[in-house]
């Protein structure tokens, strides 16, 4: 009988332990389907980061190492110049990469280095029961912000993509997310041309995944799409925000559909919400 559909070879057999409506799983299968149809198998070394994601080294089939609180950037930076044959990928949390590590990540944006970086925006630190993320959504009720984000004590939530497309050593910012089947084909597409930019020695190339996390948001996890819908998308935009690639650099709408054009409105007013 003809395979139709079956499970990428660069995920393992382990379970996932993710809870029922989470987006990481989903994530988990686009990067090791990119790994797959690029041939890297034998090449890719993921850094798995601190948060929910921490045991993505149990699920990939590639070497993993685990750079914790927020020092994935760092250690996939050397790992990559020591060996600059391998296709060097980090996975990382809002409160990995945006928190503890926003060092790393704009030192190595900035830099330039030539690794892979896969971003889950879920608005909460999820692995410790839900306290506040730099992204945590004004207003957005967390286990540390029982009368909602005020953003007059916690400040504005942080625009990675927006922010990481101003500095040079950038070749590719783009946020997508997996809420339906086209946002699903194009967050495939983003991945997957993250890891050919690496191939390509273009430099830093970020994915920010727009995600669920439907226990730490207290909603089912159809409700938890809705909220995202609703919620998510109109702060953090989906688009391309920098594509070295293409002819339009900076902020290109290059192959996305009105969620982009809805962006480029926005810019065009000056970036209010
Ligand atoms: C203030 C603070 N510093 C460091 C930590 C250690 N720590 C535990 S989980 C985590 C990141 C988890 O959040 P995220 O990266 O958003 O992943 P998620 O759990 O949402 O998948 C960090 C930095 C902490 N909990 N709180
Ligand atoms: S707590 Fe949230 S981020 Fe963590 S596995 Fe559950 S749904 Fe996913
Ligand atoms: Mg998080």
């Amino acid at each position: 009988m003809a395979i139709v559909f079956e499970k990428p070879h660069a995920l393992t057999d382990v379970p996932f332990h993710y809870c029922p409506g989470c987006t990481h799983g989903i994530v988990h299968r686009l990067v090791a389907e990119a790994i797959d149809e690029l041939g890297v198998e034998g090449k890719a070394v993921g850094v798995a980061s601190v948060g929910c994601s921490v045991f993505s080294y149990n699920y990939f089939n590639c070497d993993m190492v685990q750079a914790p609180h927020g020092r994935a950037p760092a250690v996939a930076t050397g790992i990559k110049r020591a060996q600059p044959d391998n296709v060097v990928f980090t996975y990382q949390g809002d409160g990995d990469l945006a928190a503890i590590g926003t060092c790393e990540t704009v030192h190595a944006a900035t830099r330039g280095e030539n690794i892979t970086v896969i971003f889950i925006n879920n608005a909460i630190y999820g692995m410790t029961g839900g306290q506040m993320a730099p992204t945590s959504l004004p207003g957005q009720v967390t286990q540390t912000t029982p009368y909602g984000r005020d953003v007059k004590i916690a400040g504005y939530p942080i625009r990675m993509c927006e922010m990481l497309s101003t500095l040079d050593g950038v070749a590719l910012a783009q946020r997508v997310t997996v809420d339906n089947v086209k946002h699903v084909n194009e967050a495939k597409k983003a991945i997957k041309k993250a890891f050919e930019n690496q191939i390509n020695g273009l430099g830093y190339s970020i994915v920010e995944v727009v995600s669920t996390c439907p226990t730490n948001w207290g909603m089912s996890p159809k409700d938890a799409v809705d909220w995202l819908e609703n919620n998510m998308l109109p702060y953090y935009p989906l688009g391309v925000y920098k594509d070295k690639t293409a002819q339009n650099t900076l902020r290109s709408s290059d192959g996305l559909g009105e969620e982009t054009q809805s962006n480029k409105n926005r810019l065009q007013r000056g970036g209010e919400n």
